[in-house]
């Protein structure tokens, strides 16, 4: 996703705005412009590509000036091109960059060009810089302005403005997208991430959504949703938290577990509003793709198999047409049946796993669409799908995937909402699961509380050859995927099952040396499952259970139980991950093996 960087200072910006850039290059991106004060006009420069592209417009053609905004843009509203590349102007005196989605462009445009505005892009931003200028012309100061237009916008946005008779004031304003301000001495700054502002500052200000900033280069005001002036804390960033090093975390994959509540809420901004889903994130085209789609083929491997394996489970509950799920390394290899209307939906952490990337190419001419669910911008697999949606989960170092696996989960109930819109899910039950979503961060970060007692049991499994793991409908993947880390990182051999199948076979493998996980939340399937319980401890084999419920199953001799906090059901998949994450870890640390890179794995799978 696109990027902001601003910055007003005492020394000239351009360098600063384009070091940012390259900075944010990391989140994908299309184009790449920026917008300088200079001498009492505004210069502004836009390419098309490279942020290279841009530098090098800049040495012909160099901005001096001590205030600007900068941008890289991912479309989602008219194509990448030069006329939509960002910063938009009102007039030759007003510039505007944005991050994210103006649902309501539509009428807002239809208004001011009855007043007289002509639009030079296709973009939704561009109703921002009029509306801002329409505010002016009604007498009101640029920070009013700014207030009065934010009432009008529905949707999610990071704004940051110049204009050309105030060069002393950078304003930037944010809205369910992310944005942070950079303090600095004499000088301060905006960006979409504080990785953009590492060389120029190490003091950030976070904003709330709703609030306004007014950035001089020696004052920072903010005012709140309400107009009201607010303090807003000033942190230091620990270079300890920079996602490439692992900080006061042992190993790569702790610190990946204990990012996922920040990740949770890094997959949904930009993506929500008001309870609702802003599709337009997932590409200009998606409607009108989405508006086609009468089945869904997920093809993945390892860990987001897994997840695509959770996503039918929801999208034929909750959308009502069929989802199939296959791996990708059988599905590339075999005649294929792919009904008409059919979305091809590709997940994978790196969108560079060879086989995924050879199924996507071997089938997408005979699909309707192709949809790529990843964790890095302007990999194979976005490139060569026709629209994607990014993770957000910042680089995942372990080889064992765990971040990226809760937030292509997050991706797909997305993609699960908006398919259910076509299908008959009303607006209430979107509203009830983006509710649910936005829980997530909080619900998280309760489950990292139960790090000591999963520690604690996982000295039960440090002498084990062998473990079952067994969850019942939407948590049977999520088995598969407990016994997916376990057998990655501690080398114990590990099965899942549905816990129907037990007495189909594997039961005949249960006894005291086998011990059996079960994901047990509270849902219809409970009871079905304590009965399958019953059946291992019949046995003698250990039970090992997270629960979602106090009240349904009790600790007893040879049933170990977690209990989970209570939570909305939809997010059982997501949250029975974590303690299976953790269990795995634990074991792996007792055992003495090497955790973030386990023998005969490959972070990135590039070959077949
Ligand atoms: N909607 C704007 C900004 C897009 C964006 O935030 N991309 O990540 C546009 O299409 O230009």
């Amino acid at each position: 996703m696109c990027g902001i960087v601003g910055a007003i200072a005492a020394r000239p910006v351009a360098g600063i705005l384009l070091e940012g850039l390259r900075r944010l290059e990391y989140r994908g991106y299309d184009s790449a412009g920026m917008a300088v004060l200079d001498q009492g006009q505004i210069s502004r420069l836009r390419r098309i590509g490279k942020v290279q592209a841009l530098a090098d417009a800049c040495e012909q053609q160099p901005l001096a000036g001590h205030l600007g905004i900068a941008h890289t843009r991912w479309a989602t509203h008219g194509k990448p091109s030069e006329q939509n590349a960002h910063p938009h102007m009102s007039g030759e005196r007003l510039a505007v960059v944005h991050n994210g989605i103006i649902e309501n462009f539509e009428p807002l445009k239809r208004d001011l060009q009855q007043q007289g505005y002509t639009f030079t892009s296709e973009t939704d931003t561009e109703v921002v810089a009029h509306l801002l200028d329409q505010e002016l012309q009604h007498g009101l100061t640029l920070v009013e302005a700014l207030r009065q237009t934010m009432t009008q916008l529905e949707g999610a946005f990071a704004l940051g403005v110049i204009h050309a008779d105030l060069p002393e004031q950078l304003l930037t304003a944010r809205k369910g997208s992310p944005l942070v301000i950079g303090v600095g001495i004499g000088e301060n700054f905006i960006a979409s991430d504080q990785l953009a502002l590492l060389p120029v500052t190490d003091r950030f200000m976070f904003l709330e959504d709703g609030d306004i900033a007014v950035l001089e280069a020696d004052q920072i005001r903010v005012l709140d949703a309400q107009g009201q002036a607010v303090e807003r804390a000033v942190t230091t960033f620990e270079h300890g938290q920079a996602s490439a090093e692992k900080g006061e975390f042992r190993h790569f994959m702790l610190k990946e577990i204990y990012e996922q509540p920040r990740v949770m809420q890094a997959v949904l901004e930009g993506r929500v509003a008001s309870g609702h889903l802003l599709e337009q994130a997932f590409g200009s085209e998606a409607s009108a793709i989405f508006d086609q789609v009468k089945q869904v083929q997920i093809v993945a491997c390892g860990t987001s198999y897994h997840a695509g394996m959770v996503a039918k489970y929801w999208i034929e509950e909750l959308v009502g047409i069929p989802c199939m799920v296959e791996v990708a390394s059988e599905f590339r290899y075999r005649p294929v049946v792919l009904p008409e209307g059919t979305l091809l939906l590709t997940l994978s952490q790196s969108g560079e796993t060879a086989d995924s990337l050879a199924a996507l190419r071997e089938v997408k001419d005979r699909v309707l669409a192709t949809l790529a669910i990843c964790n890095v911008p302007g990999s194979s697999l976005v490139r060569e799908s026709d629209i994607s949606l990014m993770t957000n989960a910042g680089p995942e170092i372990g080889v064992a995937s765990t971040k990226a696996f809760t937030s292509q989960l997050v991706a797909l109930m997305l993609t699960t909402i908006a398919l259910g819109r076509r299908h008959g899910l009303g607006r209430d039950k979107e509203a009830e699961l983006i509710a649910a979503l936005e829980q997530l961060p909080v619900l998280l970060q309760q489950l990292l509380a139960l790090d000591g007692p999963i520690e604690a049991m996982s000295a039960h499994f440090a002498e084990k050859h062998h473990a079952l793991f067994l969850g019942r409908n939407v948590l049977y993947p999520v088995a598969m995927e407990g016994a997916l880390k376990l057998k990655e990182i501690s080398y114990i051999h590990a099965e899942a099952y549905p816990a129907g199948e037990l007495k189909h076979g594997p039961l005949a493998l249960v006894d005291k040396d086998m011990p059996v996980i079960a994901v047990a939340p509270r849902n219809g399937m409970l009871d079905k499952l304590k009965a399958n319980l019953q059946e291992v401890r019949a046995r003698g084999g250990e039970l090992f259970v997270f629960a979602g419920c106090e009240e349904s199953i009790q600790p007893e001799e040879g049933v170990h139980v977690i209990h989970l906090p209570a939570m909305p059901q939809v997010l059982d998949p997501i949250a029975f991950t974590l303690p299976l994450q953790l269990l795995s870890y634990h074991v792996a640390v007792l055992k003495g093996t090497d955790v973030d890179q386990p023998r005969n794995l490959a972070k990135s799978v590039t070959v077949e």
